[in-house]
């Protein structure tokens, strides 16, 4: 490969790279305002040590076929491209003929790489759909609870696809009201690319016109502080109470707006009687979300009259649904929201996300992208996402979800490309055991993941470095030329090239790939795509000229979107897609469904990531949230990554009394105990942390080598975290927070050894 840098895109931003005599260099993109650190993982794309060199099937599969031996613990063989291939074909050729589609899982969750062409659930999903289809899931662990309850309150998912701009927001917000922050690590990020990151700037220009930041979270580096804005420490899983109360002294004081409830709103008077303790006797005053939060009444009662005096932001960090009962703080700021009258104004209402992503607030393009079409999946199954274990598990059992109850289907063959489910899923004992269930797993991965040691057929696949794409994200004024600066680590293939030798083998050759290569799907998406764009935005140039130039700017971008403008002027005119065409305070929908876990209206659940917090054997709650130093496990033994383990472990920190008290030191190796398992990690002291509270990033990698010592020794919280749903509701992900109890730990030092292959198979 010539050594030119060449440019190329990430899901936190763009970047040219070229290989060096001493490695990848990579540059962040000149135009760029703030790179993100992050581009220092990406020289490890091409480390050997955890890359997959050539295709593998698992011992006892290979020898006593499918379903045979210890997923997981068994041992790899190397195998030719041509018998992987066989094998994999002439199995799902037995799955599907004897056990029919349905049989087959190809949800595949998870975050992949950028790019519009090798996006690996899209390839994935074509070739399963040109095979007759696959159960696949539904909703994220982004935001699976929000994605259901939504539709119930404000008749559509708005607020996480076309908010209000953060240009409108740094113009006219007075008063940013932060549940959950706006954490500078998240906007870093955002799914598909980003060109320019923005949220730190558009920050800027708020303050410097004048906006104040509250920020309500159990860590006070969720926002990046300056002198004027306030941190309220709050309770873990507890903000449903304070909003409640907040919404309580808005009545109580007659500072909300009646008028706005009365119009635009559905079930105020139900709801208003459950906060005066008519309906249940309890009064959700602030002295009463006082002891819950953990926040003096005061306090409360001053951040309710504020809002009111403000143009006043009220925003929820996607983290806060990921808990039980997750619905119930997003439905709760809404209604406050409400009771403020805001909703529909420019900067004022209700966000959820804003900083959870960088693409999040910024403006947003009103035309497609370029995109690898799919295909018809006829097969109806689907699970939501997080519910992955309990299908693997309970095979034809019913559950419940948003109303209707489901049977869970019976899952022969597990087909993952693009994602970690060892990275995202939680409790990662009861995944294995569940990942021991189908007859076969086939996964394809650059690295030897979790996920790809859970498989019987293993495909290693490239990387972006080593491909061509075109780059674009749905919040991106910028398409990019992704050019290939890397020859195919090993033997390693693209996905597309995996998934055309199966096709030919399966006899869908030319469905799946309409007898196209890698650079003509690119021209036929490109020009496709230019072929349907409005044209007042259609770029002049034909794919090779924008190919050869390297990247376009989009035009068009809505950045002065303002939520819901139109439905406050006109709520008659222009209605909400909820039943009552109004925002639902009470949604008489979700009251027919009867779930105690999801009431009609927003409600106070005490979730038990926050009953009895700083007492009993699990007294502490950690915070498991997204990575600061890379995207999920992504590259977790990149530069920017290792820099941050302490002693070779995930970083935990803990507030200095909370460590004093179990004399812990900084640096020293612990071990965390939840009802579920324990693993190490290594302490670090911050009183940025709130008391009883501790914190450790997702996305170490799981290391399950040494199982006498601990579940894992390397500090992924999902073997502590407890596999349960948000609700029957939206059955969302539950993983940001899970109650613990940490001690010093001076017994046997395992090693890590899980980013490093030989290591690994030397260790089993
Ligand atoms: N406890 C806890 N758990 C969580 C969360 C939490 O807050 N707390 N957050 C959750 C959230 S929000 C999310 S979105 C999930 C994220 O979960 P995932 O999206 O599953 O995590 P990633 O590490 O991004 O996994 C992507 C995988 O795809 C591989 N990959 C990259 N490019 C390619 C490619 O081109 N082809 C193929 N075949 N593979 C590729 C990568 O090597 C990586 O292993 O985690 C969730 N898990
Ligand atoms: N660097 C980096 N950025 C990322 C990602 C990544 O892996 N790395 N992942 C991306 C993805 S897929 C997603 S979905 C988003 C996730 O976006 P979020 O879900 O918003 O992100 P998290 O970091 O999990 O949580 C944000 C903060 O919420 C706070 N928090 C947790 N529980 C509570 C609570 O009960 N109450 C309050 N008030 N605060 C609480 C935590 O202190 C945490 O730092 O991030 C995206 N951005
Ligand atoms: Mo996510």
């Amino acid at each position: 490969m010539p050594n030119e840098a060449l440019g190329n895109s990430s899901h936190w931003g763009l970047f040219t790279a070229s290989v060096e005599s001493d490695g990848l260099r990579v540059i962040p993109d000149a135009d760029d305002p703030d790179p993100s650190a992050l581009l220092g993982n990406i020289p490890a794309s091409l480390d050997t040590r955890a890359r997959i060199l050539h295709p593998y099937v698992r011992r006892g599969w290979l020898n006593d076929g499918p379903g045979a031996g210890a997923r997981g613990d068994d041992e790899f063989v190397e195998v030719t491209w041509d018998h992987a291939l066989d094998l994999a074909a002439r199995e799902l050729e037995r799955v599907r003929s004897t056990f029919g589609n349905t049989a087959i899982f190809g949800g595949s969750y998870g975050w992949a790489s950028a790019g519009r062409f090798h996006h690996a659930q899209s390839q994935l999903h074509r070739f399963l759909n040109c095979l007759g289809g696959y159960t696949r899931s539904r909703h994220t662990y982004s935001h699976g609870a929000s994605e259901t309850l939504l539709p119930h309150v404000v008749g559509g998912l708005e607020p996480l696809y076309e908010p209000t701009t953060w240009q409108v927001m740094s113009e006219h917000t007075e008063l940013f009201v932060c549940f959950g922050g706006i954490p500078a690590k998240n906007f870093q990020i955002n799914a598909g690319g980003v060109s320019k990151h923005i949220v730190r700037g558009a920050i800027d220009v708020a303050r410097d016109n004048g906006a104040e930041f509250v920020l309500i979270s159990p860590l006070a580096d969720d926002l990046e502080l300056q002198p004027r804005d306030q941190w309220i420490p709050v309770n873990p899983a507890s903000d449903t109470a304070l909003m409640l109360a907040l919404c309580w002294v808005l009545l109580d004081e007659k500072l909300w707006d009646k008028e706005f409830l009365d119009d635009h709103c559905a079930g105020t008077e139900r709801f208003a009687d459950y906060l005066c303790g008519r309906s249940d006797g309890v009064v959700k005053d602030a002295r009463w979300a006082a002891q819950i939060c953990g926040i003096d009444a005061a306090t409360i009662t001053a951040l309710a009259r504020r809002m009111a005096s403000s143009r006043t932001m009220a925003t929820t960090s996607w983290s806060l649904q990921r808990a039980s009962f997750g619905e119930q703080p997003l439905w709760a700021s809404i209604a406050l929201a409400a009771f403020l009258g805001q909703i529909g104004l420019p900067g004022g209402g209700f966000g959820h996300g804003y900083g959870s992503t960088g693409g999040m607030g910024a403006a947003k393009l009103p035309y497609d992208l370029p995109t690898f079409r799919q295909g018809y999946n006829p097969v109806r199954e689907f699970i939501p996402v997080a519910r992955i274990a309990d299908m693997l598990l309970h095979p034809g059992e019913s559950y419940e979800f948003n109303g209707t109850t489901m049977n869970y289907p019976d899952t022969r063959l597990i087909y993952w490309a693009g994602g970690n489910p060892f990275h995202h899923h939680q409790d990662l004992g009861r995944l294995r055991h569940a990942f021991g269930q189908p007859e076969t797993v086939i996964v394809h991965e650059p690295f030897w993941t979790a996920t790809a040691r859970h498989a019987d057929i293993v495909f290693p696949v490239t990387t972006t470095l080593e491909r061509n794409d075109i780059g674009c994200g749905r919040f991106d004024e910028a398409m990019v030329a992704m050019r290939q600066i890397a020859s195919p680590v090993g033997e390693s293939m693209n996905d597309y090239d995996v998934f055309s030798h199966l096709s030919k083998r399966l006899g869908v050759h030319e469905e799946f790939t309409e007898n196209l290569d890698e650079l003509g799907w690119l021209e036929k998406m490109y020009e496709q795509w230019r072929a349907v764009t409005p044209d007042q935005y259609r770029p002049r140039e034909d794919f090779p000229q924008f190919w050869e130039k390297g990247r376009l700017d989009l035009r068009g971008a809505m950045a002065g979107h303002v939520m819901y403008q139109d439905f406050r002027n006109d709520p008659i005119a222009h209605p909400l897609a909820t039943p009552s065409g109004l925002i639902e305070i009470v949604s008489d929908t979700i009251d027919d469904f009867g779930y105690d876990d999801c009431p009609p209206h927003p409600a106070w659940l005490s979730p038990p990531e926050v009953a009895g917090l700083g007492s009993g054997r699990y007294p502490l709650c950690l915070v498991a949230n997204n990575p600061k130093t890379r995207l999920h496990s992504q590259l977790d033994h990149g530069a920017y990554s290792a820099a941050s383990k302490v002693q070779g472990r995930e970083p935990i920190r803990l507030h200095p009394d909370d460590a004093a008290a179990r004399s812990i030191n900084e640096g020293d190796v612990v071990l965390v105990r939840s009802e579920t398992a324990q693993m190490l990690a290594g302490a670090v002291l911050d009183d940025n942390v709130a008391r009883h509270v501790a914190q450790i990033s997702t996305g170490a990698w799981y290391d399950y080598s040494a199982p006498n010592v601990a579940d894992c020794v390397h500090g992924n919280p999902n073997v502590l975290a407890p596999d349960v749903g948000t609700s029957r509701l939206a059955e969302g992900s539950t993983g940001q927070l899970v109650r613990v109890q940490i001690e010093r730990y001076d017994g046997d030092r395992a090693p890590v050894v899980v980013h490093d292959h030989h290591a690994w198979s030397r260790q089993q």
